[in-house]
Formats: C-alpha cells, structure tokens, sequence
C-alpha cells in the first residue's frame, strides 16, 4: 500500500464503497494504453471533500450515478473511470477513462458527452473545467485526424514561410451576393489570397446561397486572372441538416471550383460535432475550417466550468478538421491570453519528425507566462526525443487567427506565437481601411513584408501609403479607445 499523505490518506478513508471503485490513487502506469486521462481544475460542491466528488464525477462521467446499482458486473467495473492523481493545492484532478468506454470508429460528440456532459450540471462541484487530454495510440488509431492540410493549401497558394493572408466579409451580413463577391474580388487583387463567409452566412434572403457561390466564383477567376496568382475561399456550409449541409458543399463544387481553391467552413460548436467529421469523411481532399462560434461559454478563463480552448482544439485536431481559430493570444479583440491561446496553436500545430504531434505536458501550470515559453520549447525538445509519440502520424492543425487583428497587429501576434505557420483573418482589419478593401488589403500585404524584410511598419510604409493609412487609423483608433477606457 502506497504510504500516502495523512491528509490524501484521510480522503481515501472517507469514501464509501462506490466511490473506492472509481478511483485508483496507485495506477502503475496511467499511460499504458488502456485509457484517455483527463486532468481538470476541480472544485468540490457543498458537502464532500475533494476526493468524495472526484469519484463522484468519474462515476457519472464513465458507468455510474448517484447510487450502487444492483445490475452491476464484474466487467462493467472495469469501464469505470478512475481517479488516479490529485493535486490538492492546484485543485487539479486527474481521470483516466477506459477508452473502449467510447464508440469504436473514431467518435467525438461520444467522448464529449462523458467527460464534459451531465458531469457539468452536477450538485457536486463547484467548477469542474477539462484543462487538458492524452488520448492512447489505440484510439488516436481510430480518429481520423485532418487529411488536406495548410502545407496543402499554402502548396495551392504558392506561399512558403509566411502565414495565409485572409480576410472575413463585413459587414459581418446584409451585403446582396454581387456585393459580396464584389468585396471579395477587391481583397484577393488587393493581394489578399483567402477570403472566409462569417461565421452566420448561410442562405439568407438578402444573400442566396446559390447566388452567393457563383458571384464568388466569378469574383474569383477575375481576381485569378489579374493577378496570377490562386485565391481560395472558405464557404460556411453549416446548415439545419444533413442534406441541406451536403447540398451546399455539393452547389460549390459544381460550381467549378478547382480542387485547392475552396474550404468548408463549420460552425463546430453549433453545427455539432457529427458535422464536422461528416465533412472531414465525406470530403477528404478538401480543407475543413473549424469556426467555434460559441466556444466561449465553455473556454473563458473566468468560467470555472467548461473546458479549455487547448481541449476544443485537441478534439478539433482528433475529428480531422484543417484548422480552428484559437484566439489572438490577446493582441485582438477576443479574451485571450499566450498561457490560453498560445498552447493550442502549437500544440495542433507541431508536428515530430515523423509526423507525430507531440504530447503536451501539462502537468505543469505555468506560474507566468515566461515558464509557457519554457513549456512550448520544453515541449519543442520533448518532441525531438520522440518520448512520447502520442499522435501516431496525426496530421497537424493549423490555428486560424482572427479577431480584432489589423496589419498593426500582425508583427506582434507572429512574435508572441513563435510561427508563422497559421492563417490570419482580419474582418475590420482590412474592411475598416480609410481607403476601402483593396488599400486595407494592400495594407495587409505590405506590413507582412516588412516582417520579412525585418523592418518595421513604420519605416517600410515611409514607400507604402495603404500601410501608412492603416498606421494612423488603428493607432488613432487605438488610442482614442485608451482614452476613452482611460477617462
Ligand atoms: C472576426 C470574426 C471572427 C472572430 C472569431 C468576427 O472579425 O469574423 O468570427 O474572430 O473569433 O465575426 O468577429 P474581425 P475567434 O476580424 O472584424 O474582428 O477567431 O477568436 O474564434
Ligand atoms: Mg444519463
Ligand atoms: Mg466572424
């Protein structure tokens, strides 16, 4: 018997017979391949201690309820979930969950529907938020992880060491079809190379789907033409069902897209989980564009019940989606910090020599935001050791960056997040320009130049009048807006 602290020893005495069976504080080896571990910030609800509601939560989120039931069986046992660590000053728990608990054939909304379903409504915590997930090679074996890919993509593009410039239509609805495709057009001459419907565009009266796919392709093979280069457009295809979903991915590629110059969007969280793997196993060759409208209500650092954007990313990797936004880190609009928003973009993002992803060790909670650096690099070495090849070939993910970011932005988001292998899409970033889409495309082109070239915006837009506009109109626009917080 492991000689444990008094006090873990004195929660380990207070559980009652069905709580013991949920928990194993002296599993030999979590990582054998048997089970998914899950690590939360956990507090207890009113009336148990920690160890007592651990067990509690492992129960309901595996094979229990609230009581023993006398249907029970030696093999149903051995589903249970186990709590198997605690860290009682970090209030940290951690599950590991027998993986054939989940639907064989590689199943999402299954997994979720355990570890962060009725386990968030119950009386027994206070917060409960799924901070991290290991899966087991067994089970990444039967996930289908993304197929096309940002190497693909930027391949298409031609783009070598340089993030995909992009761009959302705004206003974010109300423009007709021509008028959108109009906007689109003037961004990729701009020098734009990928456009995004937002995150609502659907089939709306003002803007008809069909109407909207062909103004676009013809936006599109203008935009081509003049400037010789590929563009690629991303279609939400989010929609009320299957087959109106398969119909609008159908009306694109009939419309003539050549294979590369389009990407399905999914609105993730509000289209639902079977949508995105339904574009991922339908549509291979094609990239699946994660947006996670919604995503807040579970990922915002204050909420204490949830989980966290590493996690929406993780399993957004697993279901084989091309990329997900993962936040601006804070230099946009949204909440977001580097310890937030940072780990996932690398961690979906790195790829091990042979095309493993490697393990993210979260054990360890950065006490500042330099020990994150620290982490990713650590991670960065750990990977090279091969140590723990946990993603057995699992393509990467690339992170979407949007928000609130204008070419202003750009240089400090790419030195905070260490990579320029990510798409960035600037909304009013772009479409706010004083001079309109084309200059705020221009704008956006140039301030990645002088990235490359090492200089800064201020000294590359001395030649570069759409950048110099955008200088004075999101600083002023910056300032005024710190004045405003300010008085
Ligand atoms: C950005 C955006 C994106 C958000 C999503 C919007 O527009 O189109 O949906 O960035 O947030 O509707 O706000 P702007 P995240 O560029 O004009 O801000 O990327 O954090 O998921
Ligand atoms: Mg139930
Ligand atoms: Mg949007």
């Amino acid at each position: 018997m492991t000689k444990y602290s008094k006090q873990i020893q004195e929660l380990v005495n207070s559980l009652n017979e069905k709580q013991l069976r949920y928990t194993n504080l002296e599993l030999p080896n979590p990582k054998n391949g048997e089970y998914m571990l899950a690590v939360f910030h956990f507090v207890p609800g009113k009336g148990l201690n920690t160890l007592q509601a651990a067990t509690e939560i492992a129960a309901e989120s595996s094979t229990g309820t609230n009581f023993t039931v006398k249907t029970e069986t030696d093999f149903s046992h051995e589903m249970n979930a186990l709590v198997y660590k605690l860290d009682l000053e970090k209030e940290l728990v951690w599950i590991a969950y027998p993986w054939r608990l989940f639907d064989r054939g590689g199943n999402i909304q299954n997994i979720l529907t355990y570890v962060v379903g009725n386990v968030l409504g119950m009386k027994q915590i206070s917060a409960l938020k799924l901070l991290d997930v290991w899966f087991p090679p067994a089970m990444l074996e039967q996930y289908d992880g993304p197929s096309y890919t940002l190497d693909d993509m930027k391949k298409y593009l031609g783009i070598k060491n340089r993030p995909v410039l992009g761009t959302i239509i705004k206003p974010k609805m109300g423009l007709t079809s021509a008028e959108y495709a109009e906007v689109c057009y003037d961004f990729w001459v701009g020098g734009g190379d990928f456009v995004k419907n937002d995150e609502p565009q659907a089939n709306q009266d003002f803007c008809p789907y069909d109407k909207m796919v062909l103004h676009v392709k013809e936006a599109m093979d203008k935009a081509v033409k003049e400037t010789g280069k590929k563009k690629v457009h991303s279609f939400n295809v989010s929609a009320a069902d299957y087959d109106t979903m398969i119909e609008r991915c159908e009306m694109i590629r009939s419309a003539g897209f050549e294979q590369g110059s389009y990407a399905f969007l999914i609105d993730g969280l509000t289209a639902g989980w079977m949508a995105v793997q339904t574009l991922r196993r339908k549509y291979p060759g094609v990239f699946i564009h994660f947006h996670r409208a919604m995503h807040g209500a579970f990922t915002r650092p204050e909420n204490p019940i949830g989980h966290t954007v590493l996690v929406l990313s993780k399993f957004a990797r697993l279901a084989g989606a091309s990329g997900i936004h993962t936040g601006t880190a804070g230099v946009g609009k949204m909440k977001g910090t580097p310890k937030d928003d940072l780990i996932p973009a690398h961690n979906i993002l790195q790829l091990l020599a042979e095309g493993h992803l490697f393990e993210q060790s979260w054990a360890k909670i950065p006490k500042a935001d330099k020990d994150l650096i620290n982490l990713i690099k650590e991670d960065s070495h750990h990977h090279v050791i091969l140590e723990d090849d946990s993603w057995r070939g699992i393509k990467k993910c690339a992170p979407i960056i949007s928000g609130g970011l204008n070419p202003t932005k750009l240089k400090s988001f790419i030195d905070l997040a260490k990579t320029t292998d990510f798409i960035t899409t600037m909304g009013a970033g772009v479409h706010a320009h004083p001079d309109g889409t084309k200059a705020g495309a221009r704008a956006l082109v140039q301030a990645m130049e002088a990235y490359q070239k090492k200089i800064s915006i201020e000294q590359y837009a001395k030649k570069k009048p759409e950048l110099k506009k955008a200088i004075e109109f999101f600083t002023k626009k910056k300032k005024l807006k710190e004045s405003e917080e300010s008085s």
